[in-house]
């Protein structure tokens, strides 16, 4: 069964992109364009309901988030591809940590400068840059 991932090859979907290569599981890619708020459509609201990027779908599985979709294929595909969860107890909270770190620390400021930077003034939008 060959994962469709629905998104950009950038930002949060890029996450998922790099998961799906480590672990060598097959995927294809169903484009959305947020400069053209393809992410709001009502189509694509039935499979996320907050209109954000990345989904996958495997089979008649639908997933969103893309933590929650690393982590789901890390576990699902433990033996295939790169370990990525660690070999022991230790390992893993060494993995989990450096997970919360970037979601915590490190994604939200370089979110908010990919906002002000490229997508405020491509959308026409204010900007803290103005
Ligand atoms: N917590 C979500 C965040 C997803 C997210 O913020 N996606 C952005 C692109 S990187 C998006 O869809 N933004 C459009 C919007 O929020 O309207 C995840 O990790 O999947």
């Amino acid at each position: 069964m060959v994962v469709k991932v629905y998104g950009p090859f950038y930002a949060s979907p890029k996450r998922v992109l790099v998961c799906l290569v480590e672990k060598e599981i097959e995927f294809e890619t169903s484009p959305i364009d947020l400069f053209k708020g393809e992410h709001k459509d009502p189509e694509f609201l039935k499979l996320q309901p907050f209109g954000q990027v990345p989904v996958i779908q495997d089979g008649d599985y639908t997933l969103y988030e893309s933590r929650a979709i690393i982590r789901y294929y890390a576990e699902k595909y433990k033996f295939q591809g790169t370990d990525l969860l660690g070999k022991t107890i230790e390992e893993r909270g060494l993995v989990e940590q450096w997970l919360e770190v970037e979601a915590s620390n490190y994604h939200p400021p370089l979110d908010n400068l990919v906002i002000q930077i490229l997508f405020a003034p491509e959308l026409g939008l204010p900007s803290d840059l103005n």
